[in-house]
């Protein structure tokens, strides 16, 4: 189905793996559109509640394919980003299930900022971060200006950018880039268990929470309590809102379907 990814679903999870770990998992044209295909799929199937990005091989994404920027007839840089790189954060913001980002190895560049889009990021141990785009000249994108900001603070944020110092793991967790980093050997376990746990969520929930979240950079706090006003109301009408409950009172464990 895909050539320079991986695809499966299972348990409510779609799992994609950036799959050309020759060139660290470095993106080509060909491989964001697989990209921006699988996580329409993700849109569209209700079955897929939850969704696991990560590398294959030693690399989480080295960002840009580089061979590509620098042969005469490669795509424009608008066409890398406003056909590529925009459309893959926008779909990880946008899509409303939980997106859980398993940083296996290096993330550079756009690499780094497409996992920092996700909702919830983690890493092994082993693994680094690197802005990369001023080693070569560029400026961050895939949402990084937006997001780096928001993640660390104002200086933070500049000096990764600025630097592209490669942090590791650990670092990164500490400084509030990603949620956690694992050992390496329960790396794959771990990460995967938490979309799982997701799977089984009260996805719509999930989703209009993350529909507040994106929200609430912009909104002012009285637009913010209307709109949570609005999705609770929307919320409290699902099935599994009435599961949950029932649940509870019942003292069983709920059984959600993400309707
Ligand atoms: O037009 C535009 O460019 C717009 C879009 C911009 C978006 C961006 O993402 S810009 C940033 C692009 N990325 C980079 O600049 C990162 C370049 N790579 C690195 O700095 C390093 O490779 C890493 C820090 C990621 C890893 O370092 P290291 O020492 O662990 O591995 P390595 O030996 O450098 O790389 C391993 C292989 O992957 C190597 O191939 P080889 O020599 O074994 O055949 C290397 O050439 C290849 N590789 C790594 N990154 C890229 C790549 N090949 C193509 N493109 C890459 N980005």
């Amino acid at each position: 189905m895909f050539e320079h990814i991986l695809w499966s679903v299972d348990n409510g999870v779609a799992r994609i793996t950036f799959n050309r770990p020759s060139v660290f998992n470095a993106m080509h044209d060909p491989m964001r559109q697989e990209i921006v295909a699988a996580l329409s799929l993700c849109r569209s199937e209700a079955a897929i509640r939850a969704v696991y990005l990560t590398g294959a091989g030693r690399a989480f994404c080295a960002g840009q394919d580089l061979q590509e920027v620098a042969d005469s007839n490669g795509p424009a840089m608008h066409d890398i980003l406003a056909s590529g790189y925009n459309l893959i954060v926008r779909a990880i913001r946008h899509l409303e299930k939980p997106v859980v980002c398993a940083v296996n190895g290096v993330a550079a560049g756009a690499g780094a900022n497409i996992a920092l889009a996700c909702d919830i990021t983690v890493a092994a141990a082993s693994a680094s971060f690197t802005q990369a785009f001023s080693k070569i000249g560029l400026i961050p994108d895939s949402g990084g200006t937006w997001t780096l900001p928001r993640l660390v603070g104002l200086q933070r944020a500049t000096a990764l950018m600025m630097l592209s110092d490669k942090i590791s793991a650990e670092e990164a967790a500490n400084i509030g880039l990603i949620w956690k980093v694992f050992p390496d050997e329960v790396f794959a376990y771990e990460s995967l268990r938490i979309a799982e746990v997701l799977a089984h969520m009260p996805t719509r929930a999930l989703g209009m929470t993350k529909r507040a979240l994106n929200r609430s950079f912009t909104n002012d706090f009285n637009t913010q309590l209307t709109l949570e006003d609005d999705l609770q109301t929307q919320a409290g009408q699902t099935y599994d809102y009435r599961e949950g409950v029932a649940a509870f009172l019942e003292k069983r464990k709920p059984v959600f379907k993400g309707e």
